[in-house]
Parts: structure tokens; C-alpha cells; sequence
């Protein structure tokens, strides 16, 4: 159904300053795909942002290669294409991978002024993992500039009820807190709610791009109504 390509691993200190194009798409395109495909192609850049350890590579990778890496290898900055068709429409998804490591958090303003969309990762084994997401969605809304930013609360490793330190009400609760943001809790291992995760965000995009089409048309309506009242001449 997705068509996905290989991740291509930066450093910070890469002279390229957009982290999103250099890595390039391939692979085979299913029937249902190539009708989507007729449509003009969408592209959409998502940044995954969250703790050390916490699975947003994990994650990332279950959505593009539908596998689960079991060795541990801390990111420094892994970008990804992956084609997919949601809701009928073709699209193409960047996706920035970053570092959980402060030490790389230097080019996370500019990953927050090219991103569309943010998935925010707490590892529910990990208490401090989901109180550090705050300053981070601060720091997005600081850059963007606005609240209204398409986003979701992601709670990892939910495979691990044993080791749980970080209940689904708490996360729930953070969520409500940040106007309701989608939460979902997930396991990149077992592959649960993973690409219901990517799709919500993509949703929200486009639900913010119709709400700012609308109202731009009810603003040229608004204005030709006045232009009608003064008797202005109305194109
Ligand atoms: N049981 C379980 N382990 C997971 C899951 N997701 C990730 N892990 C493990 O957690 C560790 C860290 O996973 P990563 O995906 O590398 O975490 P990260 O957030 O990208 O880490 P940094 O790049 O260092 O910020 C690895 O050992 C993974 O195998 C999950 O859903 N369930
Ligand atoms: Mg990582």
C-alpha cells in the first residue's frame, strides 16, 4: 500500500540547511496507489520530536518499514520519505527524525519553522520522558508563532505494562491540557496504533489548510458584500 525509501543519517553541523532534501523516494506503486496518484501529489513535513530512548525512531521506522530495530542507536538527525494515500489523497511525507540528546538540539528552531506537523514521544515506562514534552511544545508554539499547531501526544512502549510509570489518564490529561491534542498510546514494537499516528497528524494539516481556504473565501466574500454597500463596483 506504501511505497518507502531509505533513511539517510546527518549531522548537525551538515552545511545542507534544509534537512529535508536529500533523501528520495522509490519502490513499487499498487493499483489503488496510482488512482491517489492521479491526483496531484501533497507533500507534508512532520519533525518527531521527543526524550532520549523513548522510541521515536523505533516509531518512525515500524511507519516507514513496517520493522521494528531492535538495536539501539541514538539518533543524531535521520530523515525519511515515505509515500502513502490517506483519505483518498496521494501524498508524500517528509519525516525528521531528531535527537533526544540535548547536545544536537542547537538546529531544532529551524526543524520547528520547516515542520508542518509534530509528534510529540513519551516513553510510558519513563516519568521524566512525558514531563519534558512541555518545554518542548512550548518551544514549537514559540517558533510557529501561533496555538493552533497539528500535532499528537504520543505515549511509547505501551507493550511494556509491566515496567509502566506513566498512566493512560496522566497522558490523557496532558493532552486535554494542550487543547485537546490527539493522544494515543502505541508500541513501535508490536506495531500498534503506528500508522494511526502519522495519519492524524496528516489530517489535522489539512484541516487547518481548508479552515484558512474557508476563511480567506469569507473574507473575499465579506469584502465584496462592503464593496456592494458603498456601491463600489464588485469584479
Ligand atoms: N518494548 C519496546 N521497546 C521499544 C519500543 N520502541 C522503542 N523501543 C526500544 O527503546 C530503545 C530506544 O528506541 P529508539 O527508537 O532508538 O529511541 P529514540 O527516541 O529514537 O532515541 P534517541 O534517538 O536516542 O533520542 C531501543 O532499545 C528500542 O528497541 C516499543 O514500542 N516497545
Ligand atoms: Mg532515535
Amino acid at each position: 500500500m506504501m511505497v518507502a525509501c531509505f533513511p539517510r543519517r546527518r549531522r548537525p553541523s551538515s552545511t545542507n540547511a534544509d534537512a529535508y532534501s536529500s533523501t528520495s523516494a522509490s519502490g513499487q506503486v499498487s493499483a489503488r496507489q496510482s488512482r491517489a496518484s492521479a491526483l496531484p501529489t501533497k507533500e507534508y513535513k512532520l519533525v518527531i520530536l521527543g526524550g532520549v530512548g523513548v522510541g521515536k525512531s523505533s516509531l518512525t521506522v515500524q511507519f516507514v518499514h513496517s520493522s521494528f530495530p531492535e538495536r539501539y542507536d541514538p539518533t543524531i538527525e535521520d530523515s525519511y520519505r515515505k509515500q502513502a494515500e490517506i483519505d483518498g489523497q496521494s501524498c508524500m511525507l517528509e519525516l525528521l527524525d531528531t535527537a533526544g540528546n540535548e547536545r544536537f538540539a542547537d538546529r531544532r528552531d529551524l526543524h520547528l519553522k520547516q515542520g508542518e506537523g509534530f509528534i510529540l514521544v513519551f516513553s510510558i515506562t519513563d516519568q521524566r520522558s512525558i514531563n519534558e514534552l512541555a518545554a518542548l511544545r512550548e518551544q514549537i508554539l514559540r517558533v510557529k508563532n501561533t496555538d493552533r499547531v497539528p500535532m499528537v501526544l504520543v505515549g511509547n512502549k505501551c507493550d511494556m505494562e509491566d515496567d509502566r510509570a506513566v498512566t493512560r489518564e496522566q497522558g490523557r490529561a496532558l493532552s486535554e491540557g494542550w487543547g485537546n491534542c490527539a493522544f494515543y498510546e502505541a508500541s513501535a514494537r508490536q506495531r500498534a496504533n503506528i500508522d494511526e499516528i502519522f495519519y492524524d497528524v496528516i489530517r489535522q494539516i489539512n484541516a487547518q489548510t481548508a479552515g484558512k481556504e474557508g476563511e480567506r473565501h469569507s473574507k473575499s466574500i465579506r469584502r465584496k458584500v462592503k464593496e456592494l454597500r458603498c456601491g463600489c463596483r464588485v469584479q
